[in-house]
């Protein structure tokens, strides 16, 4: 399986002209905005990234590729890209049609002849594909509460790739790659695929790599979508940068990839395989627990460390591209390098550092020290810059109850607090105050709630990005729009969801406005807890019982619970 991946493959996209002449045609066809991780997955069908798929997939391409892994005619595919749309979009659409696929600004990218429409077993996708149906998945949570419920399939012609304006110089095409390889002789390259930022033990490992395979290296992170949390792919790139200088440029090089990442462990595994044999490598690594989706709802891991490692040693030769695999990789003090864990003969006479990715959080969290054996003075230096000591960051408090449960009370005695303490910019995002200023039109509907929500959690994210507490209090009697705000805002900083446990009777019985009353007279529709519902978090940070409490305690709950958490300095 030495021979190189170097030669051309095929791309979906048309010549410059006839992309010139199809886009004018292409106004006229019903035309789909395609989501951000419709973007990554159309990037890859066109350029290749995904041969041989031509287009997103049909039905019986599907079902086979979530039953068995294959297209239906039997071509190793280990995961669905499909386009899912709304059910208003598909009811205008049937096969034999053509649509257009437009970019967020509404440009053409590509059209796709529509040869199948239909439903997804969205269960079964999760079952076969991830391994459970489990929303604590995160592509299982995406399957169920973002995606959309109809999927569209046929072959894509594309006219023109998605413009980024970032890292440009930074990103190749699988043809961009191969040619380059062609031209500087490399035959053999070992691709390392990475989400997070390169520290020392990473370092070792692909040197470890090349050096195994007698290969060339090509560092090739993704930049595309990566688990809801990570670290933006701005500050990873900056830090990849201060790593290379550390490599021989004559044998390593880096290019950044614009995949929609879906944690799916082995399959994805396989995915990787071939996405970078179609970038022209000959060789991966995989280390331990590859696109790990973390702990599923149980608190126990999705998959084996080594599951993705099997998978992909079964399907090796029929990919072409072979995996390089590794152990975890552990620091050892006396002889100051990083050894495979398990090939340490005489680990009962050395001591063995190592440093998990949930200690380095809470070491760059906390401010604490990051040693030198473990990571780069500048990897560390970029990565403090975003992530300053948690009592340096924003963070949002949001507040979730029946109305009439006390959360507007708790939640302004917590924001004089938090103003008396100065530091930081306080803004309250109260239920009342919201449905006056930014959702005056909106009503009790779950579409209209969901709106809202997220208006709340856009706003709440931007303030905690720019360093400020959001302090939220609405019912969001919803636990997924939760989820989803919580997504949104913990990519900048802490999310803190306080449950105001006030049982529905207590506030009926206070019913401080009378809306209980109107609300148990049929007065007002849709009313949460009289005639809607209410998703009790499960999980919350913080759950506050109001009804022995005074206000003051109520709120200086909440505060201990900050100063806890490492929010406020204490
Ligand atoms: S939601 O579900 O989060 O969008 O609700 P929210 O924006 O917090 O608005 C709740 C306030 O609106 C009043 N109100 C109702 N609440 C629940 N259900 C119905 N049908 C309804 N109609 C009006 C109520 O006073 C809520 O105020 P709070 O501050 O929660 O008591």
């Amino acid at each position: 399986m030495n021979a190189s991946n170097n030669s051309p493959i095929p791309e979906l996209y048309v010549s410059h002209d006839s992309a010139r002449k199809l886009k004018v045609e292409a106004g006229d066809l019903p035309s789909w905005d395609l989501t951000p991780r419709q973007m990554c997955d159309l990037e890859l069908l066109m350029n290749g990234g995904f041969n041989p798929l031509k287009g997103f997939l049909g039905q019986a391409d599907y079902d086979n590729v979530v039953k068995n892994m294959r297209l239906a005619d039997g071509t190793l595919w280990p995961m669905p890209v499909t386009l899912d749309v709304s059910d208003a979009f598909a009811a205008g659409v049937s096969p034999g049609q053509d649509i257009a696929l437009r970019d967020a600004e509404g440009v053409i990218l590509a059209t796709l002849s529509v040869s199948d429409k239909w439903q997804p077993d969205k269960h079964l996708e999760a079952e076969k594909v991830f391994g459970a149906d489990d929303d604590a998945h995160p592509a299982v949570n995406f399957l169920h509460n973002i995606s959309h419920d109809t999927y569209l399939g046929g072959a894509i012609t594309g006219l023109q790739p998605p413009i980024h304006y970032d890292f440009r110089a930074l990103r190749d095409t699988p043809n961009e790659l191969r040619a380059y390889f062609r031209k500087v002789g490399w035959n053999k390259v070992v691709a390392f695929q990475t989400r997070n930022p390169l520290h020392r033990a990473h370092q070792e490992l692909t040197f470890r790599a090349a050096r195994e395979a007698q290969a060339n290296l090509l560092i090739h992170p993704v930049v595309g979508m990566t688990k809801p949390g990570d670290i933006d792919h701005f500050t990873r790139v900056r830090c990849y940068e201060a790593v290379l200088d550390q490599y021989p440029s004559s044998t390593t090089s880096m290019s950044l990839l614009n995949l929609a990442m879906r944690m799916g462990g082995p399959r994805e595994a396989v995915w990787h395989g071939l996405i970078r044999k179609n970038h022209g490598c000959t060789h991966m690594i995989v280390g331990r627990d590859h696109a790990g989706p973390g702990k599923n709802s149980a608190g126990e891991d999705f998959y084996g460390p080594y599951d993705a490692q099997e998978l992909f040693r079964e399907h090796q030769a029929e990919m072409g591209i072979e995996m390089v695999d590794f152990r975890h990789m552990v620091y050892v003090h006396e002889r100051a390098q990083y050894e495979p864990n398990d090939e340490i003969a005489d680990r009962e006479n050395v001591t063995i550092l190592n440093i998990s990715g949930t200690e380095l959080r809470r070491r760059l969290a906390e401010g604490l020290e990051i040693p030198e054996w473990f990571s780069f003075p500048a990897v560390v230096s970029e990565l403090r810059k975003t992530r300053p000591p948690r009592a340096e960051q924003g963070f949002t408090v949001f507040f979730t109850g029946f109305s009439g449960s006390g959360k507007s009370t708790i939640a302004n005695a917590l924001m004089v607090k938090l103003m008396e303490m100065g530091g930081r910019p306080v803004t309250l995002l109260d239920g009342d105050i919201v449905r006056k200023n930014l959702s005056s039109e909106l009503g009790f509907s779950k579409e209209h709630r969901d709106l809202n929500i997220r208006r709340i959690g856009y706003v709440a994210s931007e303030i905690t990005k720019n360093g400020g507490i959001a302090i939220c209090a609405p019912i969001a009697p919803y636990a997924v729009t939760r989820r989803a705000v919580r997504e949104e805002i913990e990519s900048f900083g802490a999310f803190v969801e306080v449950h105001v446990a006030t049982s529905i009777e207590e506030c009926e019985r206070r019913d401080r406005k009378g809306l209980y009353k109107l609300a148990r007279e049929g007065k007002i529709k849709e009313f949460t807890g009289i005639s809607d519902p209410y998703d009790v978090p499960a999980n919350p940070e913080l759950r506050i019982e109001t009804e022995n409490s005074e206000v003051d305690n109520c709120a200086h709950q909440v505060f201990l619970k900050l100063e806890n958490m490492g929010l406020i300095a204490g």
